[in-house]
């Protein structure tokens, strides 16, 4: 029969992006840098599995931009995103966590897209052989941007300064953005805008294989991960949301903590199951931890096509637009309902 499927035809993630460029909803080049993104990805799963075994664990000896210690696959992860992101000859510029400031890409011969990511988010939990991930995002060229960057540009030539005017978009221009989970298995999640896909990599085969088709994050959980060793320093009225979940009087039901400690780990539970995950400011993080660039926006255009929400606390992520490039901002992303609740418990501060 036409179009029957015959049970070796894989749907794979390469099946699905030729689908989405006949469909002429991304072109012949995002395509290519997706593709290349994926196979960075499969490098750093196979690198992470065996981390313990070629001496990958353990800390680099040096410290990155953000003054965290650098893990030895911090840098690798970073070295096999950045080489790929290269070699497709498709990327302009590219802007990673474990780089000062964005680069221009002198292999790029067309395309010319901006991609951000952070190459190993969780990398603390590495040694211990705990879920870990990479997430990433992808715009086009912007000289919006040029318009009103008012850095300290002494500092930076001016192909930095043009470097960092293209990244400094809000996450509302994303094209695509997505993450890979290393965990019991791995799985690289995206969207281009049409809803979010999953593809389980087969490691029979070496390839992303769909799994989970369209993901729509329920509208109401029943678990919520915020790091509570925090607590004693977040604002009040977070307090009092938090207790909300844990004690929500005899009609509620208490919601579950869980809280791995890896953003790609928390999020991914959260969009399939429902829920929310924080990072709030607190006394000692005015701005909490986490980045807006290649962090909180990717996240947060994956749960609004996944229809839920990600918010700052009192406004939507997607609608920040970055001022540095390593910014960061309290970020709580998961079911609409749960968001919704956090925000008025803010708003009433
Ligand atoms: P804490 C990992 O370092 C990370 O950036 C996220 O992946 C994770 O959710 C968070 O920080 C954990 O931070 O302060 O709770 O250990």
């Amino acid at each position: 029969k036409s179009g029957s499927r015959n049970q070796y035809q894989l749907n794979t993630l390469t099946n699905w992006l030729l689908k989405q460029e006949q469909a002429g909803i991304i072109d012949g080049e995002l395509t290519i840098v997706l593709s290349s993104i994926a196979v960075a990805c499969k490098q750093i799963a196979a690198l992470v599995q065996r981390a313990g075994i070629s001496n990958l664990t353990g800390v680099q000896g040096a410290v990155n931009v953000q003054g965290e210690d650098q893990k030895k696959l911090d840098v690798v992860s970073n070295e096999v995103f950045s080489n790929c992101l290269r070699s497709s000859g498709r990327t302009g510029i590219i802007a990673s966590e474990e780089e000062d400031t964005p680069v221009a890409v002198e292999e790029s011969y067309s395309g010319n897209y901006i991609v951000v990511f952070d190459p190993l988010d969780g990398s603390s939990n590495i040694d211990a052989a705990v879920s870990t991930g990479s997430i990433f995002g992808i715009y086009h060229p912007s000289e919006e941007c040029l318009a009103d960057f008012d850095s300290d540009s002494d500092s930076l030539t001016p192909s930095e300064q043009n470097c960092v005017m293209n990244v400094c978009q809000p996450g509302k221009n994303l094209l695509s953005s997505g993450y890979c989970m290393y965990s019991s298995s791995v799985i690289f999640v995206l969207t281009v805008g049409t809803g979010v896909y999953g593809f389980t990599l087969d490691p029979m085969v070496g390839e992303f294989v769909l799994t989970h088709d369209k993901i729509k994050i329920p509208d109401k959980g029943k678990i919520y991960a915020f790091n509570e060793g925090n607590y004693a320093l977040w604002d009040p009225n977070l307090q009092s949301y938090i207790n909300s979940l844990k004690d929500p009087g005899p009609a509620g039901k208490p919601y579950s903590a869980r809280y791995i400690g890896s953003l790609v780990g928390d999020f991914h539970r959260t969009m399939l199951y429902g829920g929310i995950y924080g990072y709030p400011r607190d006394k000692k993080s005015k701005n909490g931890k986490l980045r807006l660039l290649y962090e909180c926006a990717p996240m947060s255009f994956l749960v609004e096509q996944a229809g839920g929400k990600g918010s700052d606390g009192s406004g939507r992520i997607l609608d920040i637009k970055p001022e540095q490039v390593h910014q960061r901002v309290p970020l709580y992303i998961g079911s609409r309902e749960e968001v919704e609740k956090l925000e008025k418990y803010l708003s009433s501060m």
